[in-house]
């Protein structure tokens, strides 16, 4: 669907894929009604910047194995929450199924990253790195209201452009996309649908640890018995 402005699909990087409005309404509330349920059992947790300490505008929880945190020593990847030490909730279905559906890669994703931007919050222009396995793409789904998604290219200072995230989008980042630089310049409060707290959630899917490589079955000769 072509909107008629910066967002056109003809101008995104190779290897970024827009759906838009790839989740219809019903599906968007059932997925909001999983990832509250998780988020409520769970905690929301503010991460701040290393070494300054200073807060993100975003809070954010994780589903799955392992979850992306920051504070003071950096970022990384956690098997427990930061507040309560305990270990994240399990990944919904419906994106473990959107996974399998889109990602093209044949494992599964181990962490979910849950971004909520209340009105004014923004995330600055940064690479996504913090992953052992690169060769899996970023999957995101976008909830809530409307925000300005910002573009660069594998270097901070290259020309960038804007997309408009809108309810039900699904973004593919993979290949030749996997790093490049992106953040989210502002959400636009009171458009798309009402989210617990307000503003805007973004679901991230991520491999995070390099799978192990497939044992092939040893030659016959050498099997025992
Ligand atoms: C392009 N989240 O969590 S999702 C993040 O809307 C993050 O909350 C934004 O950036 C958000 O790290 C953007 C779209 C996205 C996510 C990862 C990417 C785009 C990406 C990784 C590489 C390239
Ligand atoms: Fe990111």
């Amino acid at each position: 669907m072509r909107k008629g402005h910066a967002g056109d699909t003809v101008d995104l990087p190779p290897g970024l894929r827009h759906l838009p409005g790839h989740l219809d309404a019903r599906t968007r509330r059932l997925l909001l009604a999983e990832v509250m349920a998780r988020v409520e059992r769970a905690g929301w947790f503010q991460p701040v910047m290393p070494k300054s300490g200073r807060p993100f505008s975003v809070r954010m929880c994780n589903f799955g194995r392992l979850g992306w945190i920051s504070d003071v020593r950096g970022y990384r990847y956690s098997a427990t929450h930061p507040d309560s030490g305990r270990p994240w909730p399990s990944i919904p279905a419906p994106l473990l199924e959107l996974w399998r559906e889109l990602a093209a890669y044949p494992h599964p994703p181990e962490c979910c990253l849950v971004n909520h931007y209340r009105p004014g919050a923004r995330l600055g222009l940064h690479q996504d790195r913090d992953e052992e396995e690169l060769a899996a793409p970023i999957l995101s789904v976008s909830l809530g209201c409307a925000a300005w998604f910002r573009i660069g290219g594998l270097r901070r200072r290259d020309p960038a452009r804007r997309l408009l995230l809108e309810p039900g989008d699904v973004l593919i980042m993979g290949g030749p996309s996997r790093l490049i630089y992106h953040g989210i310049d502002r959400i636009l409060p009171g458009t798309g649908e009402p989210v617990p707290g307000e503003g805007r959630i973004n679901l991230t899917l991520r491999r995070v640890t390099r799978p192990a490589p497939a044992q092939s079955s040893p030659p016959r000769r050498w099997s025992v018995e």
